[in-house]
């Protein structure tokens, strides 16, 4: 905005898992802060992308994807916290993807019609429509649904109407003074961030099932003269899933390695020294103390 004045708000990024929002998040952000794949409930923790840019600071929030099954306890503490990230925030973003609307759509419709601040309805991957006929009157039909939202089509991925969504933000966000210093990104501490991007690409890397019974530890973490040195414990909940993302000869843990190494050196700036172990932890992702130890906090 051209206006002087200070704003300041917290913007809540929501939607069922898959639909773009972390890519959304880094794309306003202009770099890879929070971890994205093509698999859905890839993002687990909640976490501030912080944007200041003159008088504006938009810190946005981005969530777990809003699912059904509700089994474990590493779902509900998803759920628990997109759900949590929807009080107190000043802008809301329903982020869908393109025309599909869903059982899990219409459950965050359901949580975001009872919020009193004002909500944007993002109606991401434009890029990828294969009937541009559709769209117009599914974005018609969205704005009934939701009759206070507003309805903005973008491209997370191709930046197409970011801009301009930013602008609807800023123009939405109280005044007030910053709460973080300007060149604050984010609320994470890089230990976390840097368990994420292994995870990512345990995430990425594999099949089906096991990326869902994958957690990340990081053992160690220091620098020493130019170089950071950093530990990471892929934990796994059964000897078999240790074997296989370990792959052959060894293969498949050092691709990951490979790449989390370069994502690391490009975010904390420094040269990488990055161990990998894999360890068999079993039944962590329904054990309340489990997941308190490893960082998924279950606020009260
Ligand atoms: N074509 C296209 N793909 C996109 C776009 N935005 C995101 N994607 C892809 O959609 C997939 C999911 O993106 P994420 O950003 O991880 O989705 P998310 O909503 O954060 O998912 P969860 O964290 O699981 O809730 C990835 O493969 C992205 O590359 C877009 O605008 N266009
Ligand atoms: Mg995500």
């Amino acid at each position: 905005m051209s206006d002087s004045t200070s704003r300041c708000g917290y913007v809540a990024i929501v939607g069922r898992p898959n639909v773009g929002k972390s890519t959304l998040l880094n794309h306003i952000l202009g770099q890879k802060l929070a971890i994205t794949s093509r698999k859905p409930q890839t993002t687990r923790h909640t976490l501030l992308g912080i944007k200041t840019e003159g008088e504006t600071q938009a810190i946005y929030v981005d969530t777990p994807g809003l699912h059904k099954e509700n089994e474990k306890a590493l779902n509900r503490f998803m759920n628990k916290s997109a759900t949590q990230a929807l009080r107190d925030v000043d802008v809301v973003l329903f982020v869908v993807d393109r025309t599909r609307w869903t059982d899990e759509d219409q459950m965050v419709l359901e949580k975001v019609r009872y919020v009193t601040c004002p909500v944007l309805l993002v109606v991401n991957k434009v890029d990828r429509m294969d009937d541009k006929q559709e769209l117009l009157p599914h974005l018609e039909w969205l704005a009934q649904q939701l009759s206070s939202a507003e309805v903005v089509p973008v491209s997370a991925l191709q930046g197409r109407n970011i801009e301009e969504l930013e602008k609807l933000v800023a123009e939405r966000l109280p005044e007030g003074e910053h709460f973080y210093p300007e060149d604050q990104l984010t609320d994470r501490s890089s230990r976390f961030l840097a368990a994420e991007l292994v995870r990512e690409k345990v995430m990425r890397q594999l099949g089906a099932e096991i990326p869902y019974q994958v957690a990340v530890e990081i053992e160690q973490f220091k620098q020493e003269g130019k170089v950071l040195h950093i530990h990471a414990l892929i934990l796994v909940e059964r000897e078999g899933q240790k074997k296989i993302i370990i792959g052959d000869g060894g293969d498949r843990m050092k691709k990951i390695g490979q790449e989390a190494r370069l994502d690391m050196q490009k975010l904390f700036g420094s040269k990488i020294m990055l161990n990998l172990w894999v360890k068999v932890r079993r039944g962590w992702s329904d054990d309340e103390r489990a997941l308190t130890s490893l960082g998924y906090y279950f606020d009260k």
